[in-house]
């Protein structure tokens, strides 16, 4: 008797092979199933145990003219030869979601980082995530996967303190069909330190007879310029313009008797350097009471005493 057909089935479809009278066998081209077998998602068509093993199971029926049927199965003695596996292309998606390009993160030195790896197909492999912080790679301090297994949320926080200034980070990771994801990189600052305040003027203590004051002084800050300045006085409030070079000045107004000026700097993180002086405003000029002079007329030759009686607020 001879051979009738010769069919496969791979995920459902049933496949006719074509003799090859050269060879004498019975052959195929097959287009592979568009998914994975990859079994990382659970609901996905492979099967088998391990992210990276899953199969399709094939089925190979021969029918022969008569109508028998021969079938072999991955139960039979073909087990490993009916194993079809096969692997996406599609590369994860990888964002970090904290801290944001360009961030100034501020009096925070030690971040926690938050990035995720998306990939729908046969899912991102979490041994592969990785981080680098400046260059230095490390393993994410935590990572899960939502529900649907598609998304896996990673958190890194560095175990010391990061330096003043600017750093890059870069996240790297491959499904478990061994396509790699794009690096992405972000490129943050802290800045843990308030800026600098040096007012030259006026000195503390100052007594003055003029009822405005200069007040002069410098600020400047490494990592989170512009610095602003604001100069308070009894109650009111002023913004001097602050120069590149970090220079400001400011008039003052005085009450008469003690002022407290207060001079406050602000960086862009919100640290503030504040500097206090005290003026004394004295605008009243002394009172003459009275003037006695006595004896008056004096005497010739003699001796006269004169008495100068004066105020002074
Ligand atoms: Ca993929
Ligand atoms: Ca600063
Ligand atoms: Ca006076």
């Amino acid at each position: 008797m001879t051979v009738s057909r010769v069919e496969v089935v791979v995920n459902g479809i049933t496949s006719a092979l074509t003799y090859n009278s050269t060879t004498g066998k019975y052959e195929g081209s097959l287009t592979a199933p568009s998914q994975t077998s990859g079994t990382n998602n659970p609901s996905g068509p492979g099967v088998g145990s391990g992210a990276s093993n899953g199969y399709y199971p094939v089925i190979v029926r021969v029918t022969d003219e008569a109508g028998n049927v021969t079938e072999e199965t991955v139960s039979g003695s073909f087990a490993n030869a009916l194993k079809l596996y096969v692997k996406e292309k599609t590369v994860p998606v990888g964002a970090i979601t904290y801290p944001s390009s360009g961030a100034n993160i501020g009096n925070n030195a030690k971040p926690t980082i938050t990035f995720t790896f998306t990939d729908s197909g046969s899912g991102v492999n979490p041994s592969t995530v990785k981080i680098k912080v400046d260059g230095t790679e490390y393993a994410p301090s935590s990572s899960s996967f939502n529900a649907a297994g598609t998304v896996l949320s990673c958190t890194y926080t560095p175990s010391g303190n990061l330096a003043d200034g600017s750093h890059t980070i870069a996240i790297n990771g491959s499904d478990y069909d061994g396509n790699a994801a794009v690096e992405v990189t972000s490129t943050f600052k802290i800045d843990t330190t308030p800026p600098t305040l040096n007012v030259s003027a006026p000195t503390n203590d100052l007594l003055t007879n003029q009822s405005s004051v200069m007040v002069v002084g410098t600020t400047n800050d490494a990592n989170s310029t512009p610095v602003s300045i604001s100069i308070s006085c009894n109650g009111t409030t002023y913004a001097p313009t602050v120069g590149q070079d970090g220079s400001f000045s400011q008039s003052v107004a005085l009450a008469e008797g003690s002022n407290i000026i207060t001079i406050t700097a602000t960086d862009a993180s919100s640290l503030v350097t504040t500097v206090t002086r005290t003026v004394v405003y004295d605008g009243t000029a002394p009172t003459i009471v009275s003037i006695v002079i006595a004896p008056n007329p004096a005497d010739a030759s003699g001796t006269y005493s004169i008495t100068v009686e004066v105020t002074d607020a």
